[in-house]
């Protein structure tokens, strides 16, 4: 079957290689790729509009033209600007979930739904080391609170009204294509570009706070995976598990000294987003996304540290 599919919120730092692997999968004429703002690219993209998934009446013709089967809303603020803004953080990452999910109600065209939920949901009394799926939930940053009602209504769509959304508990992803904006997690991305460009770095989360993370290339290995896998194999509509890898600040220094000796890594303390980490879990159990559509890894610690450097110095 012939898909169009939409992607909400494409500039970002999942969204813009994502749209990169749906491209090759179903075709660029098929790919619509929205965001708030033109992006910073040196050519114009093919199918690309500006909207803000606030704005439903515009989204509503958004869909109406394009006539899409399938949504990824990747629009959201993340968990360090959150804390800055929280109403708004919970304005967008809320009524622009509500925003699609009605409209796929109301226009029944819409035959899946991709929504991003994160580690954040989990809190303080969650089990810290291999959370597992279901357990205590108390997150404490706007983002978690937004991401974990987020995951309520999606479960919630899906029993009411038949909607097929799915969705990924993403832990920090690692990319060199596009920067992450705003998370607690990004450390582990700008250590890569000031290993190159400065050969230090000074962290702002503590030697010791392991946190669960993924190489870019497996995060959108998994989406797909996860939207392409059977509905009926699905047993979970909230939002899935899934485990990269867990590191610390250091254990991420010594991989990446393995390769730049000189690279000289330094602590700050005070930082807010270190009590965010503090809440978040250390390692995640994925075995639901395992045993349902047959999730595994590709990159551990070792070949996401050589191919982000092999790639950060062959394409900066
Ligand atoms: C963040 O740090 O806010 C995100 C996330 C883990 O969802 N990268």
């Amino acid at each position: 079957m012939k898909e169009t599919i939409i992607i909400l919120g494409s500039n970002g730092q999942i969204g813009t290689e994502l749209a990169e692997a749906l491209r090759t999968k179903f075709g660029a004429e098929n790919i619509i790729t929205t965001d708030i703002r033109e992006p910073q690219t040196p050519s114009p993209i093919q199918n690309f509009e500006t909207i803000n998934v606030l704005d439903k009446a515009a989204l509503k013709s958004l869909f109406e033209k394009h006539k899409p089967t399938q949504v990824y809303l990747l629009a959201a603020m993340l968990s360090a600007t959150g804390e800055q803004y929280p109403q708004k953080a919970w304005d967008l990452n809320m009524n622009g979930l509500l925003n699609v999910l009605d409209l796929a109600v109301e226009l029944g065209n819409i035959k899946k739904i991709f929504w991003p939920s994160s580690i954040a949901v989990f809190g303080p009394h969650s089990p810290k080391v291999n959370t597992p799926q279901y357990c205590v939930m108390d997150p404490n940053s706007i983002y978690g609170i937004s991401k974990l009602a987020g995951e309520r209504l999606c479960e919630y769509y899906h029993e009411k009204y038949g909607l097929d959304i799915r969705s990924i508990r993403y832990p920090g992803i690692i990319s060199w294509k596009t920067a992450p904006g705003g998370g607690t997690t990004d450390y582990a991305v700008h250590i890569f570009f000031e290993a190159l460009a400065k050969g230090s770095y000074e962290s702002f989360l503590s030697a010791q706070t392991a946190l669960p993370m993924m190489y870019m290339d497996d995060a959108v290995r998994a989406t797909i995976k996860l939207m392409d896998a059977p509905a009926e194999s699905l047993s979970i509509r909230s939002s899935y598990n899934l485990a990269g890898v867990s590191f610390t600040p250091e254990m991420i220094a010594e991989e990446i000294k393995k390769i730049l000796p000189n690279f000289g890594m330094s602590y700050s303390s005070g930082d807010p987003r270190q009590a965010i980490a503090d809440s978040w879990p250390q390692s995640i159990d994925d075995e639901y996304a395992r045993k349902d559509w047959n999730w595994d890894i590709a990159y551990d610690l070792e070949a996401m540290t050589k191919d982000m450097i092999k790639n950060l110095k062959t394409n900066n």
